[in-house]
C-alpha cells in the first residue's frame, strides 16, 4: 500500500512540474496543465536571465606585515612585460615617462593603472632602472597570479617649474590624458567625465619626494583616483606643521570631494628606521582619529593602513618590497 501511494505522489509531482504558468488579461495568475487558453497575454519564459559572474572577494590580511619578495622576484622573469619610453608635451613642456606594459598585454582588454613617482634627485628612469628593477617583481607577481596584469607608469616631477607638490596639476592635465589615450585602461576616452568614471581603476603612489607628490595628488585628484600608496614621506602643505595640521588638510579635501570612506583607500608604508618615519607616523596617527578613515589593511572594511617594516631605512632597495606587499590589495573595491 505504501508503495502505491509513493508512486502516485511521484506522478503528481511530475504532472505539476509540467504545468505552465500564465498571466491572464484579467491580471490573474493561473496554472494550466493541459491546454493553452485563448486569453493568454504572457507566457512566463522558462529561459534563465544571464547572471553576471559574482566578483570573488579578495582575501585580505587585516593586519598586513612586511615581507620581502622572494629572492628570485628580483631577477629577470620568463614572462617579462615591456618597459616603453614615451615622450609627451604637457603643461610643463616636453618630458619623458616610462610605461610598464604587462606580459600578454592585449589592447582589447582593460587594465588597472598605477602611477608611481620617484624621489628627490631621481628621475623617470629610476624605478625601472638598475637600482630598483621593479618590473622584475611585477613580472613574477603577475606570472604567479598574485597580481592582476596592470600598467605601471613612472613619470617625473623634474623640469620646467615642476615640483613634487604641484605635480598633481600635470598629472591631471597632461599625464593621464597622454598615457590613457595611448594604452588600454578603464578610461573609455580621455574626457574629464571618462577619467572620473574610471577612478576606481587608477592608483597613485611614490617614494620620499614622490610620497610628497602622492599626498598632494590625494588632496587635489580624489575625483580621478581611488587608491594611494604613499611610501616614506609626509604631506608638505602651507601651514602644515604637526600631524594634526596635515590630517586636517586631508579632512578638508575629503569634505570638499563629497566622497565616503568606501571611495578612497590608502596603503602607506615605510621603515621604522627611515628618515621619513618621524614625519609620516604622526600624520598617520592623526588621520586614524578622523572619521574619514577606518584603519585596517582589509579594504573590504576600511580604507587606511600604515605598514612599518622593522629596521628598514630610506632606500628603494627596501621600498620596492612595500610595493610587492601592498599592490595586490588595490583595485578590488
Ligand atoms: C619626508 C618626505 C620627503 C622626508 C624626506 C623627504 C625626511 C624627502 C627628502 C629629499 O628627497 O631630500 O617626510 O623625511
Amino acid at each position: 500500500m505504501k508503495k502505491i501511494l509513493f508512486t502516485a505522489a511521484l506522478l503528481a509531482c511530475g504532472l505539476f512540474a509540467s504545468a505552465q504558468l500564465y498571466i491572464y488579461k484579467d491580471g490573474q495568475l493561473r496554472f494550466s496543465m493541459d491546454e493553452t487558453p485563448d486569453s493568454v497575454v504572457f507566457h512566463a519564459p522558462a529561459v534563465q536571465e544571464p547572471v553576471e559572474e559574482p566578483k570573488v572577494p579578495y582575501n585580505y590580511d587585516a593586519n598586513l606585515q612586511y615581507h620581502a619578495a622572494p629572492n628570485e622576484y628580483l631577477n629577470g622573469c620568463q614572462q617579462a612585460g615591456r618597459v616603453v619610453t614615451e615622450y609627451y608635451n604637457g603643461i610643463r613642456g616636453n618630458k619623458t615617462l616610462k610605461v610598464y606594459v604587462p606580459y600578454g598585454y592585449d589592447e582589447n582588454k582593460k587594465y588597472n593603472i598605477l602611477y608611481l613617482m620617484h624621489g628627490g634627485s631621481e628621475n623617470e628612469n629610476t624605478i625601472f632602472g638598475n637600482d630598483v628593477m621593479l618590473q622584475n617583481i611585477l613580472d613574477h607577481m603577475i606570472m604567479n597570479g598574485e597580481l592582476e596584469p596592470l600598467i605601471v607608469v613612472t613619470p617625473t616631477f623634474n623640469g620646467n617649474g615642476s615640483e613634487a607638490q604641484n605635480f598633481y596639476e600635470e598629472f591631471r592635465a597632461s599625464v593621464i590624458p597622454f598615457v590613457e589615450g595611448k594604452y588600454s585602461t578603464y578610461a573609455e576616452s580621455t574626457s574629464e567625465a571618462d577619467i572620473k568614471a574610471s577612478r576606481r581603476h587608477r592608483a597613485y603612489g611614490g617614494f620620499s619626494m614622490g610620497c610628497v607628490s602622492t599626498w598632494n595628488v590625494f588632496l587635489y585628484c580624489l575625483d580621478i583616483c581611488t587608491y594611494f600608496m604613499p611610501l616614506s614621506g609626509d604631506l608638505w602643505c602651507n601651514g602644515c606643521n604637526s600631524g594634526q595640521d596635515k590630517a586636517r588638510t586631508i579632512d578638508d579635501a575629503i569634505a570638499k570631494s563629497g566622497f565616503t570612506t568606501r571611495d578612497y583607500f590608502i596603503f602607506a608604508a615605510t621603515g621604522s628606521d627611515d628618515i621619513a618615519y618621524p614625519n609620516e607616523n604622526p600624520q598617520i596617527q592623526a588621520m586614524k582619529n578622523s572619521s574619514n578613515f577606518v584603519y585596517t589593511s582589509d579594504f573590504s572594511k576600511g580604507n587606511l593602513y600604515f605598514m612599518v617594516a622593522p629596521g628598514l631605512t630610506h632606500w628603494w632597495g627596501y621600498v620596492r618590497h612595500y610595493v610587492y606587499d601592498g599592490l595586490p590589495y588595490f583595485f578590488h573595491e
